[in-house]
């Protein structure tokens, strides 16, 4: 199967996309001196697309392409161009709720598959420096605002209800990317599947248990099944460590191209699994045993904290500025039964949330261990053996959170039952 390209699509190269550039750029975009005197990099070394960082005298913007492949697979595995479509849709939309957290998109051009946004300097990705062992003061505070402004306000406690169901109609085709999660995240670990790629020999036990045990196999078809049916909210869809950039008082989320409508909880759970994700790894990274404590504690931390400011800042959202149909105003914050309504209602909310959080942190733990897209913190540990018994201990964590999500009762209890595993 090959992809269908617009007319005139071409993939650019660092010598041809300063002349495609000059005719597209808005004019206020200017970057200063002649397109020949642009200094053009490649960077990009995510899993689908083409990065590059265009620098003319006065300014720097990044451009985004999309090929029609996966570009970390190659031309045998094909994806639709779309992407670049629902990436800048995203970010627009992201910032518009969760302002300077997320970097502002210029342009699109539909033809050749491409988009521009701010460059964004000297932030580095948050999973380099996890690894690194690098700790961020204020990261706690900003993703957890981001979730809660960005969930809230595209969701029906947020939005009038046809705005709503028009945002839910230009992300719902996000198909093809939409269809990469479903089979990485959701289907393909649970089985022998082609792309898996684990630990092997060490974890080949582990792992064909794992296709055997009906009780884990039944909750991540559940939750397949939300995942594809519950248009809650506008997700970033791929909320990992490597789709976050920080310093030490700026935190950007970037590469919301698997943006779509889905449950809350498949963006919050994704964050959190890959901070259990870095926990684990630490024993492969750090030179003592204090400085893997001291790291591990900040993660964990970081896992209540984020959570914490999310609950808290979408609980007041909630309350001062709902304009939704869902919970509507007549009944709580404006009706007979006062506020006692309105915090049984959320309470009830952050409830469910917290437990299908816990579900979904777990099934992107395992997707990381078993299935095609491995991730840096546990790739980068040469030693296999090491390698292996970590990513076991984090295994037996996520298979909790997904087999017995509600005997936890917040994410303190959580992290005491991470540290024994
Ligand atoms: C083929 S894409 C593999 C993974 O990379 C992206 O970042 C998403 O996490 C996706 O599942
Ligand atoms: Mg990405």
């Amino acid at each position: 199967m090959s992809v269908e390209a617009p007319l005139g699509y071409k993939i650019q190269t660092v010598e041809t996309l300063p002349h495609y550039l000059i005719s597209k750029l808005p004019p206020a975009l200017n970057l200063g001196g002649a397109p020949e005197t642009w200094e053009v990099k490649e960077v990009g070394d995510g899993n689908l697309n083409l990065v590059f960082i265009v620098s003319g005298s006065m300014k720097t913007i990044v451009v985004k392409q999309a090929v029609p492949y996966v570009r970390a697979a190659g031309e045998s595995w094909p994806l639709p161009l779309t992407r670049a479509f629902f990436e800048f849709n995203g970010l627009v939309e992201e910032r518009r709720y969760a302002g300077d957290t997320v970097p502002e998109a210029y342009f699109y051009d539909e033809q050749m598959a491409l988009f521009a946004m701010e460059y964004i300097t000297p932030h580095v990705i948050l999973r380099k420096e996890l690894i690194a062992g690098k700790k961020f003061p204020k990261l706690a505070k900003h993703i957890g605002e981001f979730l809660a402004q960005t969930l809230f306000h595209t969701s029906d406690l947020g939005l009038e209800s046809a705005q709503k169901k028009e945002l839910v109609q230009r992300f719902c085709v996000n198909t093809d990317l939409c269809r990469i999660t479903e089979d990485l995240i959701f289907t393909e670990p649970f089985f022998d599947a082609p792309r898996n790629n684990w630990t092997s020999p060490q974890l080949d036990d582990a792992i064909k248990a794992l296709w055997s045990d009906q009780e884990v196999i039944q909750v991540a078809m559940k939750y397949k099944l939300k995942f594809m049916s519950e248009a809650q909210a506008l997700l970033h869809g791929d909320l990992h460590s490597g789709s976050i950039m920080v310093t030490e008082d700026e935190t950007k989320v970037i590469d919301p191209e698997f943006g779509f409508y889905g449950p809350m909880a498949f963006d919050i759970g994704n964050y959190i699994g890959n901070l259990f994700f870095a926990f684990y790894a630490q024993p492969g990274h750090r030179a003592s045993a204090g400085e893997v404590e001291d790291y591990q504690s900040w993660l964990l931390e970081q896992i209540v904290e984020t959570w914490g400011v999310f609950e808290q800042t979408f609980r007041t959202l909630w309350t001062n500025k709902q304009k939704g149909e869902a919970y509507p105003r007549s009944i709580y914050q404006d009706g007979i039964n006062g506020d006692a309504f309105l915090k049984a209602a959320q309470d009830d909310f952050f409830r469910t949330l917290f437990i299908d959080t816990l579900v979904n942190a777990g099934l992107e733990m395992h997707r990381r261990i078993i299935g095609f897209a491995g991730v840096a913190d546990f790739k980068e540990i040469e030693d296999a053996d090491l390698r292996a018994s970590l990513e076991t201990r984090a295994l037996k964590l996520a298979r909790q959170l997904m087999v017995a999500p509600e005997s936890f009762s917040g994410f303190a209890d959580v992290n005491a039952y991470a540290k024994q595993c």
